[in-house]
């Protein structure tokens, strides 16, 4: 069976005769209804990238990292003097303020030992820690509280030392020095003496000093336990 009519073939070869090599298959498809062309052919190579126009100017990219810390600047212009300090004489005003009310308070303080625990003659505050020990022990611990050894100048200042305790307490008061010389723990002479009858009578090397229950003084051992007792001025 033939594929195409025998008019078929005659118009088509009639077509392709009168169809110019100028003519594409396509003009010929226009002018003609019935035009079957060739399959396309192989794909011929990739050409050559053509050079296009240049894009335009794209978005600016993100920020950079920090860069390096640059070099110290030149000293700046020298600044505008300064306002004047405090005033002298309202600083010294505030100080005597402030010393007195701290005077003040620490007689209060005074006041309430005295009250509480102490006894006073004079300017002397005396106070006791109830303890019996050694005459070395009691010369450190009223060191150790910025006291000292309690030692009487005076009547008045025995009679306190002597409510402040009911037991018999040491004196600051020795002839550790020299024998039978009594002086205070400063070296000084004593203005004051109140020793009891037959006393100070160095029984055994007696060098040390206490207070009897009654008031009176004896000379006694520097190594025997008696009531610690300690003097501070007020
Ligand atoms: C003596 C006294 C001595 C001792 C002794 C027990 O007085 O002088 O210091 O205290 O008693 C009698
Ligand atoms: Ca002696
Ligand atoms: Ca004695």
């Amino acid at each position: 069976m033939l594929l195409f009519s025998l008019p078929s073939l005659l118009l088509l070869s009639v077509i392709t005769a009168s169809c110019s090599e100028k003519e594409t298959c396509e003009n010929a498809q226009q002018t003609c209804h019935v035009v079957t062309c060739g399959s396309p052919g192989t794909k011929g190579e990739k050409g050559e990238t053509g050079q296009g126009l240049r894009g335009l100017q794209g978005p600016p990219g993100k920020l950079g990292p920090p860069g390096s810390p640059g070099l110290p600047g030149f000293p700046g212009v020298k600044g505008a003097k300064g306002d004047s300090g405090e005033n002298a004489d309202y600083d010294s005003a505030l100080a005597t303020t402030e010393r007195q009310a701290l005077r003040s308070e620490l007689d209060r303080v005074k006041k309430w030992l005295t009250f509480a625990l102490g006894k006073t003659a004079g300017n002397k505050l005396f106070l006791t820690n109830g303890e019996k020990m050694t005459f070395q022990s009691v010369k450190t611990l009223c060191a150790k509280y910025q006291g000292s050894v309690a030692t009487p100048l005076n009547a008045a200042e025995n009679a306190a030392i002597q409510k402040l305790t009911k037991e018999e307490s040491y004196l600051g008061i020795t002839d550790e020095a020299k024998e039978g010389h009594f002086v205070d723990l400063k070296g000084r002479p004593l203005s004051y003496r109140n020793w009891n009858d037959g006393e100070p009578n160095d029984q055994d090397g007696e060098d040390c000093t206490i207070l009897l229950k009654d008031g009176k003084w004896n000379d006694i051992s520097c190594t025997s336990n008696f009531m610690a007792v300690c003097e501070f001025s007020l």
